[in-house]
């Protein structure tokens, strides 16, 4: 139901104008009174104090979450299957999680699996969209429900070493979707998380291509503001040294870039320079999901990572949901005041609005339900009032009551 738009018409009658009325300054001690315990009655939730540190509570040291994401084709699958086979031959316990909804057949066995609960070629023909978006939209319906995710992991948390997750084949259906920060920031507020970024290591040997990759992983690591560990796959197919060779040496990218005519060179040179930071937070390793090169090392960066993530991150991230649950507090208790001080106004009585009419006996029980305590400031209840002299239109009244 519209409210009334026309602003005119919405008189907050006084006191002589009926039942309906303000509480001016000859509010008495009495009544004042009154408003302090309806005011209780209201029973809205204060968050408890300190619940900012509620993270750290149920935060756990493990599992370790481990995140892969990259560019579609760059073998995050077939990696995350290498993971699943070295876990079982190393008898580390891990648990597999697939959130790619278009996925046609898995070479690994996930314990939770995002098709499972959403089929996207269902959700396309349903919002009538093309793959993207219907991939886009199933993990959106996923991520509504990843609570009962995060609390089924910490009910196995004990008995788990490493929770490894899949992500869509299109890399910024995860990075740049509002589910994915969802997702990625319900992980990080219970287990320490680790972003595995996947590199295509025989497509990134180009200066281009190697610095649109790198780039890419930056913009990861400053939107998920977790530790990034660059695994250049497919090694099998061509080493990654002269990756290595160009974060550790800049002269030696510029030389590469200096064989490329291109105006992208100039581009790319000046973005080597931007980088040179970025790359000294990062570990980077060569893996070959196929051969299984490479996967010792993966994990000791893994685990260096957990080490930087205690240290640095969790800290980074608890300070952050601190500010956030102050800001929300502080809000509360504008609400709350602003409540109090319209309740003073209105002497506990009912306020009408909207209306020329004379205003009929109020009922003083028109207290808010549970639902509608979620109000963040006026709680409003609409009728039809009978004695409307407009027949065309439905007369709007609405109660302010307490
Ligand atoms: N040679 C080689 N091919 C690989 C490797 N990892 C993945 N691939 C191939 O790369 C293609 C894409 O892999 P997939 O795991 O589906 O990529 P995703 O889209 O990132 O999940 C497949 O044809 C894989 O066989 C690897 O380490 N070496
Ligand atoms: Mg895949």
């Amino acid at each position: 139901m519209d409210i009334d738009p026309d602003l005119d018409k919405m008189n907050i009658k006084d006191a002589n104008e009926g039942s309906s009325m303000q509480l001016d300054s000859k509010g008495t001690l009495e009544e004042k009174e009154e408003i302090t315990k309806s005011m209780d009655k209201l029973n809205i939730h204060k968050a408890p104090s300190g619940q900012a540190g509620s993270s750290s509570l149920n935060f756990k040291r493990k599992p370790v979450v481990i995140i892969v994401v990259g560019m579609a084709g760059s073998g995050k699958t077939t990696f995350l299957h290498r993971l699943v086979c070295h876990t079982q031959a190393s008898n580390v316990r891990g648990y597999v999680l697939n959130l790619d909804p278009a996925v046609m057949t898995l070479p690994f066995g996930a314990n939770i699996d995002i098709r499972d609960t959403v089929r996207y070629k269902e959700v396309m023909k349903q919002f009538n969209l093309g793959p993207n978006g219907g991939i886009l939209t199933s993990l959106n319906l996923f991520a509504t429900k990843f609570d009962e995710v995060v609390s089924t992991i910490e009910r196995r948390a004990d008995q788990l070493d490493y929770v490894l997750v899949d992500t869509p084949g299109q890399i910024e259906i995860f990075t740049w979707s509002a589910s994915g920060a969802i997702i990625t920031e319900a992980f990080a507020s219970t287990f320490p998380t680790i972003i595995a970024y996947v590199v295509d290591t025989p497509r990134s040997s180009s200066p281009a291509t190697f610095m649109s990759n790198m780039l890419y992983a930056c913009s990861i690591l400053y939107k998920t503001r977790l530790p990034l560990v660059l695994a250049f796959n497919k090694t099998d197919v061509a080493q990654h040294q002269f990756a290595l060779e160009w974060m550790e040496d800049f002269e030696a990218f510029q030389a590469a870039v200096s064989t490329d005519h291109s105006y992208t060179s100039t581009l790319t040179a000046s973005l080597s320079l931007v980088l040179d930071e970025f790359y000294k937070n990062l570990k980077s390793v060569g893996v070959s999901a196929v051969s299984g090169a490479g996967m010792d090392a993966f994990f000791k960066a893994i685990e260096a990572s957990v080490q930087e993530y205690m240290e640095t991150y969790k800290a980074e991230l608890d300070k952050r949901r601190a500010e956030k649950q102050r800001l929300e507090e502080e809000r509360r208790r504008e609400n709350m005041e602003k409540l109090r001080k319209d309740m003073e106004k209105s002497g506990g009585e009912t306020v009408v609005l909207s209306t020329g009419l004379k205003d009929k006996q109020v009922t003083g029980d028109t207290m808010m339900d549970e639902e509608e305590e979620e109000e963040d400031d006026e709680f409003e209840r609409f009728s039809e009032e009978e004695d409307a002299v407009d027949e065309d239109e439905d007369e709007e009244v609405a109660r302010f009551s307490f």
